[in-house]
């Protein structure tokens, strides 16, 4: 780790202090120059204008120069600080988001993919920004980042854990239903922690194989929960088949969950709605059979 790398938390940071500081200055000494004001020339005191002061030059040249030193000096630092933002170290890890309704996934180098973002301690982490549908906002406020994900443009942040642990990483955009629920978490872990993590699969995870892989990367999990929690959506626990209601073209009736009824609530989600929920689910057309089997092994072990 370079220790004079100046990380986004390290070039945000005084930047705030500053311009907060001047504010703070400003707002005490304005107030209390007012106050001292309304006392001193109250109607009481003194009933009529005793100064009969047509201008001052001097005065005019020091509130026209003084605050435009103030205002260019907040300038200048905020720009240098948003060029640290802007400008990626060389050796930064680089990961992609996909930002989707209503959950985030992170591709590594290798193909890995993640609901978490893993980062090592230490190392600069590049992370280009993906929309799959609408306008989201990846935001750590832990690392002072905040950016649009703009469907259809290219954009990044870059970031430096400097300290293991969990961070937030929230949308900051409202995006729609499960706007709320689209809440995840950066694991600054140890560099060898981080490769052995990114060389397999993650530890203490339920079940195995493509199942749970395509639930992942297609975002499911970011409204459909596997513990029973109820998210945007009804939780994929004890789910296989369940009887549950569903409002088909305005009618209630109950369906059970078999392999017929997934493909059809994946394909076409509209088609049945589980009554409690609203209708938000986007399609996924491109899953093959053989792909929906895979979900399909998975959701029964979650039995
Ligand atoms: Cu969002």
């Amino acid at each position: 780790m370079d220790p004079n790398l100046l990380t986004t938390t390290r070039a945000v940071d005084p930047v705030f202090m500053f311009i907060f500081g001047i504010s703070l200055v400003l707002l005490v000494g304005i107030t209390a120059t007012m106050v001292g004001f309304v006392i001193r020339y109250r109607r009481s005191r003194s009933p009529e204008p005793t100064s009969q002061a047509a201008g001052n030059i001097w005065l005019e040249i020091v509130w026209t120069a003084l605050p435009t030193i103030i205002v260019m000096a907040m300038f200048y630092y905020g720009w240098a600080g948003y060029l640290a933002l802007r400008n990626v170290p060389k050796d930064a890890l680089e990961v992609t988001a996909t930002a989707r309704m209503w959950s985030w996934t992170f591709t590594y180098a290798n193909g890995k993919t993640s609901p978490k973002l893993y980062v090592p301690v230490g190392k600069p982490v590049l992370v280009n920004l993906v929309s799959t549908d609408v306008l989201h906002g990846f935001y750590i406020p832990a690392f002072r980042v905040k950016r649009d994900v703009v469907p259809g443009m290219k954009n990044h942040v870059w970031f430096m854990a400097d300290k293991p642990g969990p961070y937030d990483l929230f949308c900051s955009v409202y995006c729609g239903t499960g706007h709320s629920a689209m809440i995840t978490t950066v694991e600054a872990v140890s560099e060898a922690e981080f490769q052995t993590w990114l060389a397999g699969r993650e530890e203490g995870e339920k079940g195995t194989g493509r199942g749970r892989e395509l639930l992942e990367k297609n975002g499911c999990l970011g409204c459909h929960s596997l513990d029973g929690t109820r998210k945007v959506g009804p939780t994929f626990k004890g789910i296989w088949g369940r009887n549950v209601t569903v409002v088909t073209g305005g009618a209630e009736r109950t369906a059970t969950v078999d392999v017929a009824y997934l493909k059809r609530s994946l394909r076409e989600p509209a088609a049945d709605v589980v009554t409690g929920y609203p209708p938000v689910m986007p399609p996924y057309p491109a899953l093959s059979d053989k792909e929906i089997g895979d979900i399909v092994d998975f959701l029964k072990e979650l039995k």
